[in-house]
């Protein structure tokens, strides 16, 4: 079993070329483990973190952020490291797409296929994007001049949900330390693994000791919590569930700590008449059981014009009947297990529950193991737990519209306003249902296609502030104004 430090904070001896940690430890020394989702035994053996380990990381962060090189590099030399890191995520994806398929039981051909590509593209982009930023200039009519600065914001904790693991604290690590900051990351417990890998991977491209730690634990009264109620934490980025974002919001607002929270989502997709049909349902498909469902973005409320409501049903459930259910490890699969005993509980209570809610089992329902297969529920009310609720497995409500508006209204009728999804091949309603849905990212007959410059996130219980581009600069770093007096007169 692999044996992973709980802290890797200051301590840069031995062998940073072995991707395993060779100490111990957290403080008390206790352990635990992750469990691989398919064979449902404990995989990797993670020193689990605590309020005193979570508090040690951050002082590490702190005396590196006053006091060490990082903040005080110049963008483009930080760049240098964070592609380096990127290199050599690239030349670890075996291990780290692995890493993150045992921890939560995703099919290998997305963690290393896309996750890992794509968290080496984060590095790339925001290393990029913090060199090329430029600052404003006011010049005055009263013989001064003003100009901003972006200084980095000070000492980051991240704290990262299991869905996509390395993926998602990509995104707050890389612009965090692109801007100058130092990080403390808790990885969800969960998937503690490939974290551990990618801090190992910081310091051989060279990143200072004390720049990116990680402490591994759980959450409440724990590593997690202590994080987010320490003073020398300057910024507090969070994605996972909307209970734990409030419960992070109070915990900032006591020592007024900004905080950036990426939460839950029920996603509509809604399918009118006139789409193209074929690409409604591969998208469609991608939409809701992409990572077993187990994705914030999932379109788990399909929403079909009754024109071709028939027909639509037909081929979306035979394209999820033909999903390949299996071991993750294997490339031919397409939906693996879900991430741990416990979410297994949850959704199968969904699974179970169907008909009392009044709905009907179209397709799929439990499968072995954590498995549950692609589930398509129809006859549901509008107003049922299953149709309102973030299930966050691949479970989808279908339910028939007759007119634009009333599209609009059921899609818009959530407390989530994370995203959702339209398929029309008509311009105009393309752009009017876009602009009438309250969501951070509307897709028009896609899904999941990201630009890094444009703004993630979302409102009402899906967070607050987004991340990305510009947005993970305003977050990740203060503004300064300095006012000059330009001196106008001739010597
Ligand atoms: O989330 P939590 P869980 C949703 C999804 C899922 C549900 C529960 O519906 O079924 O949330 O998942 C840390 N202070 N999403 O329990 O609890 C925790 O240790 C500080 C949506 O995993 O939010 C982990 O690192 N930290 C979502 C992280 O928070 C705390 C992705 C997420 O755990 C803490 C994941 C506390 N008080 C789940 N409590 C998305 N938006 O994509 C927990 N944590």
């Amino acid at each position: 079993m692999r044996q992973i430090a709980a802290v890797d904070v200051e301590d840069r001896s031995g062998d940073q070329r072995s991707l395993v940690a060779a100490q111990p430890a957290s403080l008390s020394g206790a352990t635990f483990s992750s469990t691989d989702p398919h064979t449902r035994r404990p995989w990797a053996e993670v020193a689990l973190g605590d309020g005193a380990d979570a508090s040690r990381a951050v002082t590490a962060a702190r005396r590196a952020f006053d006091t060490g090189p990082w903040p005080r590099m110049g963008a483009a030399e930080r760049g240098r490291i964070l592609h380096r890191l990127a290199d050599l995520i690239e030349a670890h994806a075996d291990e780290l797409g692995l890493a993150d398929t045992q921890d939560m039981g995703k099919p290998i051909t997305q963690s290393r296929g896309n996750d890992v590509p794509r968290t080496a593209a984060n590095f790339r982009f925001f290393a990029d994007h913090a060199r090329l930023s430029t600052s404003e200039a006011y010049p005055m009519d009263t013989g001064h001049h003003a100009y901003t600065r972006c200084e980095p914001a000070g000492v980051v904790a991240a704290i990262a949900p299991w869905n996509f693991p390395m993926m998602l604290e990509s995104w707050k690590v890389a612009p965090a330390l692109a801007w100058g900051n130092t990080v403390v990351l808790k990885p969800a417990e969960d998937t503690p693994v490939s974290a551990t890998l990618m801090a190992r991977l910081a310091l051989e491209a060279g990143m200072p000791p004390g720049v990116f730690n990680v402490v591994h634990g759980y959450g409440p009264d724990s590593a997690g919590q202590a994080l987010t109620e320490n003073p020398a934490v300057d910024r507090i980025t969070f994605t996972g569930e909307s209970g734990t974002g409030r419960v992070i919001a109070a915990a900032g607002a006591r020592n007024l700590t900004p905080v950036s929270l990426e939460l839950g989502g029920k996603g509509a997709n809604v399918v009118f008449a006139d789409a193209d049909l074929d690409n409604a349902v591969e998208w469609s498909i991608r939409a809701v059981f992409t990572n077993s469902g187990q994705v914030c973005l999932a379109g788990s409320r399909l929403y079909v014009q009754r024109e071709i409501y028939d027909e639509f049903l037909t081929r979306f459930a035979a394209a999820a009947d033909a999903m390949v259910i299996g071991d993750p490890k294997d490339e031919t699969t397409r939906i693996g297990p879900l991430a741990s005993a416990e979410h297994h509980a949850k959704v199968a209570g969904y699974v179970d529950t169907i008909a009392e809610q009044g709905g009907t089992l179209h397709t799929g329902g439990r499968g072995d193991g954590w498995t549950i297969r692609p589930t398509v529920i129809t006859g549901m009310g509008h107003k049922a737990r299953h149709a309102r609720e973030e299930i966050f497995g691949p479970v989808v409500v279908v339910t028939p519209f007759t007119t634009e508006a009333e599209a609009v209204e059921l899609a818009s009728d959530t407390p989530y306003g994370l995203n959702a999804m339209l398929f029309t091949e008509n311009l105009h309603r393309a752009h009017r249902v876009a602009a009438a849905l309250r969501a951070g990212t509307v897709w028009v007959n896609c899904f999941f296609v990201r630009d890094l410059r444009a703004p993630f996130g979302g409102a009402g219980d899906s967070g607050i502030g987004r991340e990305e581009g510009t947005f993970s600069r305003e977050f990740f770093t203060e503004p300064k104004a300095v006012v000059m007096q330009i001196d106008t007169a001739a010597e």
